[in-house]
């Protein structure tokens, strides 16, 4: 994880607090903490706790101890919706993160971009920015999570992925969507398709009501709510409907593809 810049966590060890927590957890719970690679963004996401000071961590601890197998099943269960927030909870400014500076972003003209769509579709034209604003859109405020550590509540609006798989044709019996991205060294991720077809997974235009700022991935991100954050792809340029894994930027080098619930 060379790339990976480590985020300080006051007071915190973020490997005896993944400990702390493991012990804690009922048996079924446990163990899928762990096939998941027991790591701290699986516990934030797990929790709803923002792990960023000791007194979060505690709490963080409290929660774990009072779960019930059940609950925690259910948090697992991709039927279950991520949790919404109300705007005041919005995180103002939103961090920005990638494995470059935000001057090394893709910087990409709305007007010449297409989504491409690839692999088991009925129709593969490619989509441009004005026929996709096109589309239902909808909002989300929810939380999004990074395994370096931090987590963030943002609003994004845009459309349901299920509701554009659809319109394409794609069969939703392919085991993944498999996404590329614009970033200059390459970035890509593949998205199980239950979670793909999951009600609140969206192709992201707007932050904030604003159109999406190059910064969170403009024209297009894949907002997966239910994921870590490195298995929402920003700078979208093509989706590929497949039965094959293609593995991913952050996926390739070790972390798990499940990523989420
Ligand atoms: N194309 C692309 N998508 C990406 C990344 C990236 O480097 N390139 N980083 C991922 C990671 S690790 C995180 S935490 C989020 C950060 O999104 P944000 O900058 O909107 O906070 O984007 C994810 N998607
Ligand atoms: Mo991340």
């Amino acid at each position: 994880m060379g790339r990976i810049r480590r985020l300080f966590i006051p007071g915190v060890d973020k490997q005896l607090l993944v400990r702390d927590a493991t012990k804690l957890m009922p048996e079924l719970s446990r163990r899928r903490f762990i096939a998941g690679g027991a790591s701290l963004g699986a516990l934030t996401l797990l929790t709803g706790c923002d792990v960023t000071d000791s007194f979060s961590a505690e709490s963080m601890l409290t929660q774990i101890s009072k779960f019930n197998d059940a609950v925690q099943a259910a948090m697992f269960n991709p039927n279950t919706l991520a949790p919404t927030f109300p705007e005041s909870a919005i995180t103002r400014p939103f961090p920005f993160n990638g494995y470059y500076a935000l001057e090394d972003a893709p910087d990409i003209d709305g007007k010449d971009w297409k989504l491409e769509v690839r692999g088991l579709v009925e129709n593969k034209k490619s989509w441009t920015l004005d026929e996709l604003y096109k589309l239902p859109q909808e909002n989300q405020i929810t939380r999004h999570i990074c395994v370096e550590g931090w987590s963030a509540i943002g609003s994004w609006t845009g459309v349901r992925l299920s509701h554009f798989l659809q319109l394409v044709g794609a069969d939703t019996k392919a085991k993944y969507v498999w996404f590329n991205c614009a970033d200059v060294d390459g970035y890509n991720s593949p998205l199980d398709m239950p979670s793909a077809l999951h009600p609140q997974t969206q192709m992201t235009f707007r932050f904030d009501n604003q159109i999406l700022p190059r910064a969170y991935g403009y024209p297009m991100k894949i907002r997966v709510p239910t994921k870590l954050g490195f298995k929402n792809p920003k700078y979208v340029v093509s989706l590929e409907v497949t039965n094959d894994y293609k593995g991913g930027y952050w996926e390739d080098q070790g972390y798990n593809s499940f990523s989420g619930s």
